[in-house]
């Protein structure tokens, strides 16, 4: 107990929005299991988030069960981390209420994923879209993690919760830890469309053979690295500039094989794409293999989900609420003291 007193706290969410990527599993979801011996883990379903778009009831509850599945699939250990599903725990709706009032309509309307979203779901523009960091922020700040893993496509909205954080002290005193982003230095933090590698590899593409999922089988895997756009040279080498979609290959096999990129270019010298292609596809099936069936066994074992996911739940409430009733004393909430 003294020790892990002493650990400082890490968090990090990832929407029930679909089929997880294996650019969110490059870019974040690995990296989750990699610290939690360094850090006290705190890991999250972020289901309100997933509705600031549109979904279908039933298959979110679906992809939930399936995303706590896979985070203990990736390796994440819910003895040692709290797991927990976001809507079990309203203090994320409570303190969002709070830094509402300190956040500011230009800031949020110029964050470049809401641009994005708002433009690919123009029938459906709401306010929760807009709010979406409001309530990452807050996800954040209640658990006063001092650090926080993602992908490079969420930099601008933890620039948002340190500033929202620091806004906040300055006003009422210290409250909040301002965090830090653990995000790759490589280009695993960007992991690229296989289909248009100018695009970011995305689970709500409308083209499948842009992206791969978690869950694809050895033949869908090998299918779409097959048709991965590359260009008409035919050198394997990395140079994410001139040649972004046999770079983003290399980065995809460096991430699931552990091979560096020299190495990688070392092995495919004087191969053709058709070759590279080949291996980098039958490496990502390997590796997503021993995930799957982990995965498998997890989901016909629901009511053990259930019990991680009330457990997380319950410690999650508690380390939240006492955030949550700190905000509320220095913003001057009545509690009968
Ligand atoms: P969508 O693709 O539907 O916009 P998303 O995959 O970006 O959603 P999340 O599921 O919440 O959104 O992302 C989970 C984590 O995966 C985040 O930390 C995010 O930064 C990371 N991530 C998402 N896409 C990529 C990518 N292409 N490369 C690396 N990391 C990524
Ligand atoms: N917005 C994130 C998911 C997310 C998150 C968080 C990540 C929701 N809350 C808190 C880190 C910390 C995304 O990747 N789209």
């Amino acid at each position: 107990m003294e020790e892990s007193a002493a650990k400082k706290k890490l968090f990090s969410a990832v929407q029930p929005s679909g089929s997880v990527t294996i650019g969110n599993y490059i870019g974040a979801i690995r990296n989750f299991a990699k610290l939690q011996d360094e850090y006290e883990c705190i890991y999250a379903v972020a289901d309100l988030h997933a509705i600031t778009v549109r979904q279908e009831a039933a298959q979110l509850r679906r992809n939930t069960l399936e995303l706590m599945a896979l985070f203990i699939a990736c390796g994440i250990n819910p003895e040692k981390c709290v797991l927990f599903v976001q809507s079990h725990v309203p203090a994320h709706c409570e303190l969002t209420w709070v830094l509402n009032t300190i956040a500011y309509p230009g800031e949020l309307s110029r964050m470049t994923q809401f641009k994005d979203k708002s433009a690919k779901h123009a029938e459906n523009v709401n306010m929760g879209l807009m709010d979406y960091p409001v309530l990452m922020a807050s996800d954040i700040l209640l658990y006063q993690a001092a650090l926080v893993p993602v992908g490079a496509d969420q930099k601008q909205h933890l620039e948002l919760t340190r500033d929202l954080a620091i806004r906040f002290n300055n006003r009422y005193g210290a409250t909040f830890t301002v965090p830090d982003g653990y995000i790759p230095k490589d280009s695993g933090a960007r992991v690229m469309s296989l289909a248009d590698p100018s695009k970011k590899m995305s689970k709500s593409d409308e083209n499948p053979n842009g992206f791969v999922t978690m869950s694809d089988d050895k033949d869908t895997v090998i299918r779409k690295f097959k048709r991965a756009v590359t260009d008409s040279d035919s050198v394997i080498r990395y140079a994410p500039e001139e040649k972004p979609g046999v770079s983003n290959l290399l980065t995809i096999y460096h991430a699931f094989t552990g091979k560096s990129i020299a190495e990688a270019e070392k092995e495919f010298e004087g191969k053709g794409y058709g070759d590279f292609k080949l291996a980098v596809g039958e490496a990502v099936a390997d590796a997503l293999a021993p995930i799957q069936a982990e995965r498998a066994k997890l989901l016909a074992d629901k009511a053990y989900l259930n019990g991680i996911m009330q457990r997380g739940a319950e410690s999650a409430a508690r380390m939240a609420r006492r955030t949550l009733s700190k905000v509320y004393r220095k913003v001057g909430f009545y509690s009968g003291e």
